[in-house]
């Protein structure tokens, strides 16, 4: 094996184990757009799992799975790409993200933790525990808007 390959091997292997999906940006713009691509997804199956919390479309677990399966895939992406630079242009993104960085990560965290949560219930194909869950998480997704984004 050459030190070269090693290398490269070596780097892919840590990069990889870092952060699957990680994206590369181009631009700031690039990065902006991606992250509301992303959260534009989470709110469209998000929401769709809500209106049948709250009884405006009937309970389907099947259907609420597949969408609370895009959710998990889709939501922690956002959070990789709040980078330097992208704190002017279009975003709503308020300084907060970057002045208070440890707050908004852990502030992912949670949302993490609560869409987990939610996941694991819609799972059990039961609507009370989805019920019960649901709150929580878009709890989660309100205290950013309310702390991290502008009005
Ligand atoms: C949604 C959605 C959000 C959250 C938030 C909860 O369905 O699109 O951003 O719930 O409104 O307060």
């Amino acid at each position: 094996m050459t030190r070269q390959f090693l290398g490269a091997t070596l780097c892919a292997a840590a990069c990889l184990t870092a952060l699957p999906a990680a994206a590369q940006f181009q631009k700031p713009e690039d990065e902006i757009k991606y992250r509301k691509a992303a959260f534009t997804l989470m709110a469209a199956h998000f929401g769709r799992v809500g209106a049948m919390v709250q009884r405006r479309t009937p309970w389907d677990a099947q259907v609420a799975a597949a969408n609370m399966a895009v959710v998990s895939a889709v939501h922690a992406l956002p959070m990789s790409a709040f980078g330097a630079g992208t704190d002017k242009g279009d975003t709503r993104a308020l300084p907060a993200v970057w002045s208070k960085a440890a707050d908004f990560k852990a502030a992912g965290s949670k949302m993490s933790e609560a869409i987990g949560k939610l996941d694991a219930a819609v799972k059990t194909g039961n609507l009370d525990t989805v019920k019960a869950a649901f709150g929580p998480a878009a709890n989660t997704c309100k205290d950013c808007h309310d702390n991290f984004r502008a009005k």
